[in-house]
């Protein structure tokens, strides 16, 4: 949709703004080989993160020439219609024609944000056919995962073991207070709510770690609730299905 040449700059200017305001001096902690929470913008792994990092490149290139146009026809003015010796000042006040286009031309903007934004809003919030189910409770401060599908499995306090490209469809909530489930690479972020269920899910197209942590505000060691999901080939989780199966019996 929009080129990566242009892309590479207003992702890395975006990134940015956008860390430097969440994070505030924080950021500047993080050791380089860290990966970095905002990952999302340069590494989305599931078809949702994709679909947010293309909307919001989107958004920024219809909205962005908004920001600029009014600050060069500001300067333009102030350069144009300066003070000089023997000038007339105009003696107009309005332009019913430039007020009608500059009030359609916006509007007309925001449907054209509006389109891809709903249709991408309906993509994340249907449920797929799913391959695994897996049950998310929030709790201060640590969160559960449960596999209903397979021996009803309970982990708490370790990380989520996922198979790689296969539909997970989570249900959530929570035991406590309102958490959130944000992993930033799978552009989620989801409000686990006592006494009430949410759902989300998500295909990561890549095995490997991904990071995220609770991101609602939810008591003293909030901070601490972190999330790590480990997606793995369907061998991979399949034998560590068994094995905790077998840690289960054992218990
Ligand atoms: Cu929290």
């Amino acid at each position: 949709m929009i080129s990566s040449r242009f892309a590479r700059p207003v992702l890395v200017a975006a990134a940015t703004l956008l860390a430097v305001a969440t994070f505030g001096q924080d950021f500047a902690n993080i050791p380089a080989s860290e990966p970095s929470i905002t990952d999302w913008m340069f590494d989305p792994v599931t078809p949702i993160a994709h679909g947010v990092r293309n909307n919001a490149l989107f958004i920024l290139a219809i909205t962005v020439p908004y920001l600029i146009l009014p600050q060069v026809l500001l300067f333009y003015c102030i350069w144009k219609f300066r003070k000089r010796p023997g000038a007339k000042p105009a003696t107009f006040h309005d332009n019913v024609q430039l007020e009608v286009l500059w009030t359609i031309v916006p509007a007309l903007s925001l449907v054209v944000l509006a389109i891809p934004s709903y249709k991408l809003i309906k993509f994340i919030e249907t449920m797929p056919e799913p391959d695994v189910r897996i049950e998310v409770t929030g709790r201060q401060f640590y969160w559960e995962y449960r596999y209903p599908d397979h021996g009803n499995i309970r982990i708490s306090d370790e990380p989520l073991v996922v198979p790689v490209r296969k539909n997970i469809v989570a249900d959530m909530t929570s035991a406590d207070v309102t958490h959130a489930w944000w992993v930033p690479a799978f552009g989620i972020k989801m409000d686990t709510v006592p006494g009430r269920y949410t759902q989300v899910w998500f295909n990561v197209e890549r095995e490997g770690w991904f990071k995220g942590q609770c991101a609602e505000l939810c008591g003293a060691l909030h901070s601490k609730m972190l999330i790590d999901v480990h997606v793995v080939s369907q061998e991979e989780f399949d034998a560590w299905i068994e094995m905790k199966k077998r840690e289960f019996a054992g218990e």
